[in-house]
């Protein structure tokens, strides 16, 4: 494996440093020392991407900067957890629609199912991730502990290149460790008070798979802001909302106050969920605010 740095003339820009060059960036490199056990070199120049995976930084950047999380990528995994942190429908709408607006996969994985053992499947906390499935996104559940759907896992992520993304203390590395031994990743548990992870992984960091593809591991994250996404066009990656929107009374609806909303319709008959509804709404909201703040 070659070390590599970046050269200074690449972080030059509006763009953030970090993301210059990205996991699943391809480079060009110039070769500084080929010593077989430590190679090294710098990296001149980073080919253009065929997608990305990208939220808004944190706002202390002034709230105008792209975070790429990683580039050329098949399909991106959303890991929750049932407990410990307990899961949000919220991260996963709009992760998906990050998904939808590059072309990428969207993968949704349940982990710590062992640990919901006494809850009854049709509990509305379990079955609402019914919904994901049904819209056609693959729906893993997963036990890193009993080995519950790890197989499913192993081969959705085989010979291709994937992202493993959720809050921190999912289990994101230690299904990998699972699926993988050798990766060795170091792992840590939640805290007892909070229940919330402690940022055991630091950066994003690409592994080759034993039997094909890679996949990356990515530091744990709250919220997600998707980047570079026009409030009306926020609806058009919302799958379950793209084809009723024809029968709304508007082509321009944006089924929040239109009269004669299909969608609104469907959410009030059930067929909808409320919550999905909502997590539109609040990104819609989030996405119209951004815009009038920066003046883009
Ligand atoms: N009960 C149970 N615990 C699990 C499961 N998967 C992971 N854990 C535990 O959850 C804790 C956090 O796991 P990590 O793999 O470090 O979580 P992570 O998502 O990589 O966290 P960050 O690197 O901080 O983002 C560890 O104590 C794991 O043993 C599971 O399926 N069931
Ligand atoms: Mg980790
Ligand atoms: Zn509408």
């Amino acid at each position: 494996m070659w070390t590599c740095k970046v050269r200074g003339r690449l972080k030059k820009g509006p763009r953030l440093a970090q993301t210059v060059a990205v996991a699943g960036d391809r480079v060009r490199f110039l070769v500084l020392d080929s010593d077989l056990d430590n190679p090294s070199g710098i990296i001149e120049e980073v080919l253009p991407r065929r997608n990305r995976i990208s939220r808004l930084a944190a706002r202390r950047s002034g709230g105008r900067t792209e975070q790429v999380l990683m580039a050329n990528l098949d399909q991106v995994v959303a890991v929750q957890s049932l407990r410990e942190p307990s899961a949000q429908t919220g991260f996963v709408d709009r992760l998906l629609v990050a998904a939808e607006r590059f072309g990428v996969t969207g993968i949704l994985v349940l982990n710590k199912w062992d640990l919901v053992a006494d809850v009854p499947e049709d509990a509305p906390e379990l079955s609402q991730w019914d919904y994901f499935s049904d819209l056609g996104y693959p729906v893993i559940k997963t036990s890193a502990t009993s080995g519950l759907g790890i197989s499913e896992l192993h081969d959705i992520l085989t010979n291709r290149i994937s992202l493993m993304i959720g809050a921190s203390g999912t289990g994101k590395s230690t299904l990998l460790n699972v699926i993988q031994p050798g990766l060795k990743l170091r792992v840590s548990e939640v805290t007892g008070k909070t229940g919330l992870g402690r940022h055991t992984t630091t950066r994003t960091e690409l592994f080759p798979l034993r039997d094909g593809g890679f996949i990356a591991d990515s530091p744990g994250i709250r919220g997600f802001d998707p980047w570079d996404i026009d409030p009306e066009r926020v609806r058009d990656y919302f799958p379950d909302f793209t084809d009723c929107a024809r029968d709304c009374k508007f082509r321009t609806c944006l089924h929040r106050d239109e009269p004669q909303c299909r969608v609104k319709a469907l959410v009030s008959g059930g067929k909808i969920p409320v919550w999905r509804h909502q997590a539109y709404l609040a990104l819609l909201r989030d996405l119209e605010e951004r815009r009038d703040r920066s003046g883009y």
